[in-house]
């Protein structure tokens, strides 16, 4: 079986205060090209379908329009709802679709059935994984004691397993954070206060798992359990990551051989160095300059409207930097210390007040319940907004 592994699509992203729609319309055409010509037998999405929980309109039809295109070339499509998803919204459609081959897991239930998909040499089962936070499994498998979300994953994987007959070829589709792996800016942490990651092992019993969240291609913990990475490059530290699809051929003894086929955007995200006069050089910066770029100015003096001038240059210019500028405003400065307070979760600022009123740390027991607040509050955002 060979079938496309993606994930963190972000759907309806506002990037440099511009919806990404259009570059997603555009890259999701490769992706289907590249479904078509590989002769994927389906396509896997990892979670994070949509930036939020209540997505803009375009972002819907585009999603929807993806999936009926899909249906067309008779492509099983298996999708799950990340921690930027409304799991419920998610949901939407899942029992009808599943006719159509789309197969759709929102919210976490105990004893949910895996996906099975045939080929020549017999099932594979797919164990589809959404993402939820430590709580939600407990309320779902009734747990009353606090548990972390190791062990969230552990009881979830423990639950899938035991619909998958022993020996048979398996995958799971999860949304989570591996220990180990690299993150980058434009994932939000799946726990505002505590930890949020999990041991690869818990993976170990499947013949491949596709995983999402970290938005950089990547291997976790071993070669057959990856992140394929996001859609498209959704902050600037990832200028330098490749961004596409994994092709994962499963064989009939469950090995499992994979390739990431890199896609082209309509845009390119860079970083573009240099001082005022360098960049107004003709063929200072060969590559095409409708990018979206961050220009990292190297002037020391102060310029008047830079931000103008280098759009003139760069017409998709999305941030500024002035490393080396000495006149350091008091409004900069007062930006940075706000950014190192945004910076700080929830559960430390809390520490930090805490510890203030009382003299006394919090507890890892007081830690946990906090955390759980905190996750439990920003599910209901998730699911209200
Ligand atoms: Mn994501």
């Amino acid at each position: 079986m060979r079938f496309l592994h993606t994930a963190d699509w972000h759907l309806g992203k506002l990037f440099g205060q511009r919806y990404m729609t259009k570059d997603q319309r555009y890259v999701l055409e490769e992706l289907l090209s590249l479904a078509r010509e590989a002769k994927a037998d389906a396509v896997v999405i990892a979670g994070d379908i949509y930036d939020r929980g209540v997505p803009p309109a375009e972002a819907v039809d585009l999603m929807s329009e993806t999936l009926a295109r899909l249906a067309e070339m008779h492509t099983p499509v298996l999708y799950i709802a990340g921690n930027h998803d409304s799991a419920s919204r998610i949901d939407f459609g899942r029992s009808v679709m599943e006719r159509s081959g789309v197969f759709v897991r929102g919210r976490v239930a105990a004893g949910m059935e895996p996906v099975v998909l045939e080929d020549a040499d017999g099932p594979v089962y797919f164990s589809l994984l959404p993402f939820a936070a430590p709580p939600e499994v407990r309320d779902a498998f009734g747990i009353e004691r606090p548990i972390s979300y190791d062990e969230a994953m552990e009881i979830l994987v423990q639950d899938a397993r035991k619909k998958v007959p022993a020996g048979a070829r398996s995958v799971a589709v999860a949304h989570a954070f591996l220990a180990g792996g690299q993150s980058s800016e434009s994932e939000r942490p799946l726990s505002v206060g505590g930890s949020d990651q999990v041991r690869p092992v818990h993976f170990a019993p499947y013949s491949y798992a596709a995983l999402g969240h970290l938005h950089g291609p990547q291997r976790a913990g071993a070669e057959n359990i990856r992140y394929s990475g996001s859609l498209l490059k959704y902050s600037f530290d990832e200028a330098k990551q490749e961004k596409g699809a994994v092709i994962v051929d499963l064989a009939a003894d469950g090995t499992v051989v994979q390739e990431f086929v890199p896609l082209a955007p309509r845009h390119d995200v860079r970083i573009v160095t240099g001082t005022l006069e360098e960049l107004r050089t003709d063929g200072f910066d060969p590559l095409p300059h409708d990018d979206y770029v961050r220009v990292d100015l190297l002037d020391t003096d102060t310029i008047l409207n830079a931000y103008d001038k280098l759009q003139a240059i760069y017409p998709n210019l999305f941030a500024l930097t002035r490393p080396n500028w000495k006149a350091k405003s008091a409004d900069e400065l007062a930006v940075r210390g706000q950014e190192e307070l945004r910076k700080k979760s929830g559960l430390a600022l809390f520490g930090d007040f805490f510890e203030e009123m009382t003299d006394e740390a919090l507890t890892k027991e007081q830690a946990q319940v906090l955390t759980d607040c905190f996750d439990e509050l920003e599910r209901e955002g998730r699911e209200e907004t």
